[in-house]
């Protein structure tokens, strides 16, 4: 079924705080979709989506590809930042000009200025795609915010607190959403329940997220 988005326009703008230095910026993204879609494709011809290998050995039901000048990673050894895809032996491709502006803008717009991203982590989920609770913990610097944005399908995102067992708010990330966090909820543990099949007009059965760091 694919449930018509009604209340989109009166979501655009709005704020949502999820702690005392995070927040959902609702829509922010959307003037610039129309740009971020070719860049994707662009991405995606350069360094393919892939699923990779947890250290607990386990494949991730999420495809993931980075541009800029680290990406993330894991495989048997460990999560780290590359500089180098491990597929094809290159550098990750170039972070387009238009995401690292989102990026500085969402960040500027959240009060973190001057937000320099090097690494942007490119996640897609199709039907059933999870992300299990996580701490973003490999960045070099945890002063700075991660920005997050979503495209495509909604996706209910778990918003939780500084230990695994905290109960976890559930927050629905539509099309164009912007998810800013750092500061005193850099730490906070997160993840993304099992992707509902409900296909988005633009993208189809798929969500894109991007989420762009300062990692080295
Ligand atoms: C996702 N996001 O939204 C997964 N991490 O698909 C993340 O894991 C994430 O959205 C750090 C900051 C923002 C995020
Ligand atoms: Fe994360």
């Amino acid at each position: 079924m694919n449930t018509p988005d009604l209340f989109a326009h009166e979501r655009i703008g709005q704020r949502e705080s999820l702690g005392p230095q995070s927040l959902v910026l609702r829509g922010f993204a959307l003037p610039h979709a129309e740009a971020l879609l070719p860049a994707i494709a662009a991405l995606e011809a350069a360094a393919p989506f892939r699923h990779m290998v947890t250290p607990g050995g386990f494949t991730m039901s999420v495809a993931l590809t980075n541009c800029g000048r680290l990406g993330w990673t894991t495989d048997r050894r460990g999560y780290r930042y590359s500089t180098f895809d491990p597929d094809s032996g290159r550098p990750w491709p170039a972070m387009p000009g238009v995401f690292a502006a989102l990026a500085r803008e969402a960040a500027a717009a959240a009060g973190f200025d001057d937000f320099q991203p090097d690494a942007c982590l490119v996640n897609r989920y199709v039907p059933g795609a999870k992300m299990s609770l996580h701490q973003d913990r490999n960045e070099r610097d945890l002063a700075a915010p991660v920005v997050s944005v979503s495209l495509g399908m909604t996706a209910t995102f778990l918003f939780g607190g500084h230990a695994r067992t905290d109960k976890a708010e559930r927050i629905p990330l539509y099309h164009g959403d912007v998810v800013v966090w750092g500061g005193v909820d850099r730490l906070r543990f997160h993840g993304v329940l099992p992707l509902k099949d409900d296909p988005h007009p633009e993208l189809g059965r798929q969500r894109i997220n991007f989420t762009f760091r300062q990692a080295g």
